[in-house]
């Protein structure tokens, strides 16, 4: 069965990136639909070697094209209006922004995690993809939780500026040809104070009254209703002069009880799908952005026990933040659906 499949946001950072993973996951399809706003509407899209042109995105473009499947990276607000129009017309809505995440009645998703929560799609039409440092974190705790039990997680995250859309990535690279083009004077030093060129910036998202930031307590909400377990979550949520990919340093505290076992602990990991151990520190492997950019897999390393606690655990992961965290998630969410879809 071929599935006609609307891509809301075409022209975006993941937009682009979810065409791409559809061809090379020759995903099912029939009628791709690139859909943007008004003025990128007209323009066109290379997919599977053939051009397609960008339509505006209305309320009645879903049921005059039969959509089946519509992903959505448009903002939040573009998701608050429009899915309801695609679920209306009979498709299935997989959106990446957090409009819809906490929503009890809409599923959380992380196929590798909680693909079981794919069936409860039916109740709203729509499936929520997670937050992408949510994603690479989970992917790394499941694994852990089914072997140990986990009680507490705190997390540093090192988020790349691909996680601000393809105008974060223009600023990096204009920022760095800027700082290069001159040398940095004190009288230039105010125009950089937030820069993200050669600086990081613990700041992602809006502050919040607890002390944390929004980004910040989407790890820890997400994480929570993705495994089912209210475990303590600390995160720090930082965004560093990366293009693509998020990396986070993770200590996981274990039931008292537990003496980890770094060898059952490297097993469960490398056993987990799309994930890959790369943990050899005196020989200089251990996951990098440079590593996971462009690439569908989860890595993680530095994995070593606490000095003082023995139910303690360190570890640190790299993901490619707009495919893993995003696009091909989004697309991974769509495979499963299709499979369930078509066992019924
Ligand atoms: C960020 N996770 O990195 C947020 C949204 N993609 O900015």
């Amino acid at each position: 069965k071929k599935y006609n499949v609307a891509v809301v946001g075409a022209t975006g950072a993941v937009g682009e990136e979810l065409f791409r993973v559809l061809e090379q996951i020759d995903f099912p399809i029939g009628e791709l639909l690139p859909l943007a706003s008004a003025n990128s509407a007209g323009s066109t899209i290379e997919f599977n070697g053939r051009e397609h042109k960008v339509y505006e995105l209305t309320e009645t473009v879903f049921s005059e094209h039969d959509v089946d499947i519509a992903f959505f990276s448009a903002g939040g607000s573009i998701s608050e209006k429009f899915a309801k129009f695609a679920v209306e017309s009979g498709a299935v809505v997989i959106d990446n922004t957090s409009h819809f995440r906490m929503n009890e009645n809409v599923p959380l998703v992380v196929p590798e995690v909680n693909p079981e929560d794919i069936a409860k799609w039916r109740e709203t039409g729509i499936i929520a993809n997670p937050n992408c440092s949510t994603i690479q974190m989970v992917q790394a705790l499941k694994p852990l939780d089914n072997l140990y039990g986990i009680k507490r997680v705190d997390v540093s995250t090192y988020q790349a500026v691909s996680g601000a859309g393809k105008a974060g990535m223009e600023e990096l690279v204009k920022q760095l040809q800027d700082f290069f083009a001159f040398k940095l004077d004190e009288s230039k030093k105010e125009a950089f104070m937030h820069q993200i060129a050669l600086n990081v910036i613990p700041h992602i998202d809006t502050p919040q009254p607890n002390g944390f930031t929004k980004e910040e307590m989407k790890m820890v909400n997400e994480t929570q209703k993705i495994m089912k377990k209210k475990m303590a979550i600390a995160a720090t949520c930082v965004r560093v002069p990366v293009l693509r990919s998020h990396t986070e340093s993770i200590t996981v505290t274990f039931e008292d009880n537990i003496d980890v076992n770094l060898d059952d602990v490297r097993a469960a990991l490398a056993a987990f799908e799309n994930v890959e151990v790369m943990d050899d520190l005196e020989n200089g492997v251990y996951p990098m952005p440079i590593i996971s950019t462009d690439t569908d897999t989860t890595y993680v390393g530095r994995i070593r026990k606490d000095i003082y606690s023995k139910n303690m655990l360190h570890m640190f992961n790299s993901a490619d933040q707009v495919r893993v965290g995003a696009a091909t998630n989004a697309v991974r969410i769509a495979l499963k659906w299709i499979a369930m879809e078509e066992n019924n």
